[in-house]
Formats: structure tokens, C-alpha cells, sequence
């Protein structure tokens, strides 16, 4: 879809941004290194796995480039090689989740999982009808890493990578470190390098990597993955304020892969960005970006308003919200006899009112996704029974 220049879109941010109630996760600072080390082999399930010292620098506890069979950390054994360079990798895959479960992990605080991501074939990005088409990586019973879709070069579109909604809009394979370069004959394939780095302390983890949306099948569209590799770390990299206010500045640019490496560098620095990305979003005053149902349905419902300013800007935000707003706008079509309204909505659905978000926007949605992670609080072990006398005091 392509973006429709609309200076209404523009207008001032209507809300301010609700106080982040999410407790902070205690990260004690330790010794970092930023350098990778491979650690020997050892044979296990396909991969190799590292020995478990725990220390300052990252430890590889698991690497894959499936060249063995993936074996039982891998809820799915299915491999192919890419046509061109016949290169194994797990996949191809559909609209179907994939998990890669570790246990015994080394003592740790945060974790980080590396991989090639394959987009195969022809994608739709955020395409109206034939999309969205999102990927998901995500911990299971944590946080949601990566939201976002994809898509080829030759459809009209957008894609949300590197952003997540409600940021995105960007063309179709930005952020590709390889394009055609796999073999898929006749239509095309992206390879993404992508990294994810999240608070975690359980000695268990498992990674849900998966497509969710309108990916209909391998003739048409598929993924795959390959060069898995999971490193574990003791501690956040401590970071400056002055490297902080840099790292904002980033997030509000207009490079949204610049953005995305701010965004893990400051998930790595543990609670004192934590603490900087509260301070500087209650600051800014940003816009409330929660997409439940009532904000939902007020917008809806303002769609009709008798003031056209108010109209356009509900149009706006509506877009801005993606997709995620289809099956409300296409119930409100329903219910609707204003022709106005419907042919909002009929726009809505077709990409009509999307274009970057204003930059205030922009950048208070890339801290917020940045700050969920970095907050995400980890559920009490299991093993560990309740003894919280601070909480239950008078
Ligand atoms: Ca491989
Ligand atoms: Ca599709």
C-alpha cells in the first residue's frame, strides 16, 4: 500500500502516557563482553553445547546450522536445503509455531538468541488482503521479542520490520541481509539476521519462533530458520547517560534498523535504561498506543463525529494501529448506515491514512516495546515457596 501524504495526520498526541506499572527487574550490574566466543562442542540433539561456566562474558549454550538433524529441542524436525547453495535449514514452514526448548542453563540474567530468518517466496507485508502477514518470536511464559511482518519486494506494500506496530511502514525487504540469494526460483526469498536480547534468569528456557497471520501456504509463502545459536550472559552492559540520550536519539530517527540495535542496547543495559526510558516517556507525554477495546471502539464511534478534524484524526489513529483493528472496523461496517463512516472504514481496510508516525510517536513506540521487554518480570520459581513478608506486611 502506499503511504497517503495527509498533514492531518499529523496532529498533536491526544493522551499522555499511562504510568508503567510493570515492576522493574532487578539486574545486578556485572562484568559484560561483547565478544562472542564459541565454546567446544559437545553432541547433543543436533546442536552443540556449551560447557556451563557461568561468567562476565557471553556463554553459547546452544548453536545450530542444522547440518544434523534438529533433535528433540526442536518441537519440529523438518528440514530443506536452499536451492542454491543446498544449505540445510529447519523449515520450510507455514502459519505454524516452532520451539526450541534448553534446560540446564548456566546461572544467568540475560539471554539472547541470534538466528537466520528465512522469508520465503511472496510475502504480503501489510497488504490489506492478501496480508498481514506477521512473525512472532516470543518466550514462552514471557515476553513477546519480535512482532512484525514481512514482505517481497514486488507487492505493493509495506512491511513493519525493523519496527513494530504501531511503527512500521516500511518498504517491503528493509533490513534484508541477503535478497534472491537462497534459490526460490520465480518469486524471491529474504534472509534476516536477527538478534534478540531479554532479561532471564530460569535455567529453563524455550523460544516460540512462529507465523501467525495470512500465510497461506509453501507454494506461495513460507519460512525457515538456520544459524540458531543462544548465548547467555551474567549480568546488563553497563551503559552512560550520555550513551542513554544517544541511544533516544536513535529511537527516534528515521532508521528504523539504527533503531532496532538502539532498542537491544539498551534492553542490555538492564535497569538504569529502564529507568531512563520511564523518565524520558513520561517527559515526552507520548501517546497511549493500547489498543484495547474501548480506545478502539472510541475511535470507531469518531469516525462519524460532526467535525471533520475530529473524523480525520480518528482515521489516523485507527491506521496507525494497523491491522490489528480489521475485524473492529469491519463489525462497525456492519452496524454502520452513515456512508461516511463506511467509506472510512472501506479506506481504513485498505491501507488508506498510513504514513510514519509523527516522530513524538515514533519514538515513544519503539521505548515502549524496548522498556516491555527490559520490565518483563519474571514469574516467582516454583521450587521457591511463598516468602514475600514486604508484601504481605501492614
Ligand atoms: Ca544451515
Ligand atoms: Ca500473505
Amino acid at each position: 500500500m502506499t503511504a497517503h501524504p495527509n498533514p492531518g495526520c499529523r496532529l498533536r498526541p491526544v493522551s499522555a502516557v499511562r504510568p508503567l506499572a510493570a515492576a522493574a527487574v532487578v539486574l545486578l550490574v556485572a562484568g559484560w563482553a561483547h565478544t562472542v566466543r564459541s565454546q567446544p562442542p559437545a553432541a547433543d540433539d543436533g546442536g552443540e553445547r556449551a560447557p556451563a561456566h557461568p561468567g562476565p562474558k557471553p556463554v553459547v549454550v546452544y548453536r545450530t546450522d542444522f547440518s544434523r538433524p534438529p533433535g528433540r529441542v526442536w518441537s519440529k524436525q523438518t528440514r530443506s536445503k536452499t536451492p542454491r547453495q543446498k544449505d540445510d535449514f529447519l523449515g520450510e514452514f507455514t502459519r505454524q509455531e516452532v520451539s526450541l526448548s534448553l534446560s540446564d542453563l548456566p546461572a544467568h540474567r540475560f539471554a539472547r538468541v541470534r538466528f537466520d530468518l528465512y522469508v520465503i517466496r511472496s510475502w504480503d507485508g501489510d497488504h490489506p488482503e492478501w496480508g498481514p502477514d506477521p512473525w512472532q518470536l516470543s518466550v514462552a511464559d514471557g515476553p513477546v521479542l519480535l512482532n512484525t511482518t514481512f514482505g517481497y519486494k514486488r507487492v505493493e506494500s509495506t512491511q513493519r520490520f525493523p519496527d513494530e506496530p504501531p511503527a512500521g511502514g516500511h518498504p517491503m525487504e528493509t533490513g534484508a541481509a541477503r535478497v534472491n540469494d537462497l534459490g526460490y526460483v520465480g518469486v524471491a526469498d529474504a534472509v534476516y539476521e536477527l538478534s534478540c536480547i531479554f532479561p532471564h534468569t530460569d535455567r529453563a528456557l524455550r523460544l516460540n519462533f512462529a507465523a501467525t497471520g495470512n500465510i497461506v501456504g509453501p507454494e506461495d509463502e513460507s519460512w525457515g530458520l538456520d544459524n540458531v545459536v543462544v548465548e547467555v550472559f551474567a549480568g546488563p552492559a553497563p551503559v552512560t547517560q550520555d550513551r542513554l540520550e544517544a541511544l533516544w536519539g536513535y529511537l527516534g530517527g528515521a532508521d528504523g534498523i539504527k533503531a532496532r540495535e538502539a532498542q537491544q542496547t539498551l534492553i542490555a543495559a538492564g535497569a538504569p535504561a529502564a529507568a531512563f526510558l520511564r523518565r524520558k516517556l513520561a517527559q515526552a507525554g507520548g501517546p497511549v498506543w493500547d489498543s484495547h477495546d474501548a480506545r478502539v471502539q472510541g475511535l470507531i464511534a469518531q469516525l462519524g463525529h460532526t467535525d471533520w478534524q475530529r473524523r480525520e484524526q480518528a482515521s489516523c489513529e485507527l491506521a496507525r494501529l494497523g491491522s490489528q483493528v480489521f475485524p473492529a472496523l469491519r463489525a462497525a461496517a456492519q452496524r454502520t448506515d452513515s456512508q461516511e463512516v463506511q467509506w472510512r472504514i472501506e479506506r481504513l481496510l485498505k491501507g488508506g491514512w498510513t504514513q510514519a508516525l509523527a516522530p513524538e510517536s515514533l519514538i515513544a513506540s519503539r521505548a515502549k516495546r524496548a522498556l516491555a521487554i527490559l520490565t518483563w518480570a519474571a514469574p516467582a520459581p516454583t521450587s521457591a515457596p511463598a516468602s514475600r513478608p514486604a508484601a504481605d506486611a501492614p
